[in-house]
């Protein structure tokens, strides 16, 4: 009998996705009851270096929606991640030779704890969580999708920020030699992302190091990126370097690149339109089309809600600013 390493077995080999949603539901109600078997040791987060390993040690997150996700396949081919080009299947196929390791972040500016950290002493302190989240890019489409990552929070918590730092600033890697979208200059490089840190203090942001209980692949952002599900897909920032601790907020990449169009904040608003389409609604990538004439003219469109669906946990932060302003 062959015998294989649990790394070397994909998920998709041993279970469908209907496998994957009721193993979830067994996961989470063995955890109710209490067995700490299955949760997270205090030991701390270890990412695999091989490709598509299983993440041990994942807890469930009472953040987690409870729609179906997006299949393996959807979330893995149909991307935005212009370092690897502007089709929606660039990053899938030129990302496969990219190495995310070895992995280092530089951490700058107002906070207590600066200077460069190797990626896994950044992770290891945390415990992984399973947060299955929906995605809304800002061209109208979405997905959930099952990232494994550690609270945002947590992170800007072990640098010690000083009362000076009112943003948090992400940077993506600058190589146009791993990079081959890079060479194009459809965007000012490297890629820049922010959040104020009160952003950043909320509960549901995380950094993603995984996808469907396996370690992040190159076209998601690897080894690690930013979510931050009740924005715009483009604030979710991947393939992360640096960590600026700010005074001042940046000028972020999108807002270079059409300041009439997208702006800092970014968050999903289906009563603000886009200068060229409305926001009010989304396609759901790889949704049921029910066949008929629905199938010929694509799946039906689903209303999009304010922040997403995560008004509840944000909207505070947003209290008595003028949304439409500040888009
Ligand atoms: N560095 C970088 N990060 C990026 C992008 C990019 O082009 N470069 N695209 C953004 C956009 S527009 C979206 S919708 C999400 C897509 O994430 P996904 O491909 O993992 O679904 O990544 C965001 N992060
Ligand atoms: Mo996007």
């Amino acid at each position: 009998m062959l015998i294989r390493k649990p790394a070397d077995i994909r998920p998709s080999e041993i279970t469908s996705r209907e496998n994957y949603l009721s193993r979830r539901k067994f996961i989470q109600s063995t955890a109710l009851a209490g067995s700490s078997l299955i949760a997270g040791t205090a030991a701390g987060a270890i990412i695999p270096e091989e490709r598509r390993a299983r993440l041990t040690g994942v807890e469930t997150s009472e953040f987690s929606t409870s729609e179906a996700p997006n299949s393996y396949t959807d979330i893995t081919t149909y991307n935005n991640y212009y370092e690897f080009g502007t089709n929606k299947d660039d990053p899938f196929r030129n990302s496969q030779e990219f190495e995310p390791r070895p992995w280092s972040i530089t951490v700058s500016g107002h906070a207590d704890k600066t200077g460069t950290f190797n990626l896994e002493d950044i992770v290891k302190p945390h415990v992984l969580q399973e947060r299955i989240y929906r995605l809304r890019c800002v061209e109208a489409w979405s997905m959930v999708i099952p990232w494994v990552g550690i609270p945002l929070a947590d992170v800007v918590k072990q640098f010690a920020p000083q009362s000076a730092a009112k943003y948090v600033v992400f940077r993506t890697l600058n190589d146009r030699a791993r990079m081959p979208g890079q060479r194009s200059r459809v965007l000012r490089w490297p890629y820049i992302e922010a959040l104020t840190i009160a952003e950043a203090a909320n509960p549901l942001p995380i950094l993603a190091v995984g996808l469907y209980g396996e370690v992040l692949p190159n076209q998601n952002g690897a080894p690690i990126r930013l979510i931050v599900p009740w924005k715009y897909g483009f604030k979710s920032i991947k393939g992360i370097v640096s960590i600026d601790f700010s005074e001042t907020r940046p000028r972020t990449s999108w807002e270079i690149a059409a300041p009439h169009e997208y702006g800092f904040y970014a968050n999903v608003n289906p009563n603000v339109d886009h200068p060229r389409w409305s926001q009010a609604r989304e396609r759901r990538i790889g949704a049921a089309t029910g066949g008929g004439l629905q199938s010929i003219f694509g799946a039906k469109k689903q209303a999009t809600l304010m922040f997403n669906g995560y008004g509840e946990q944000v909207a505070h932060l947003y209290d008595g600013l003028d949304l439409r302003r500040n888009f």
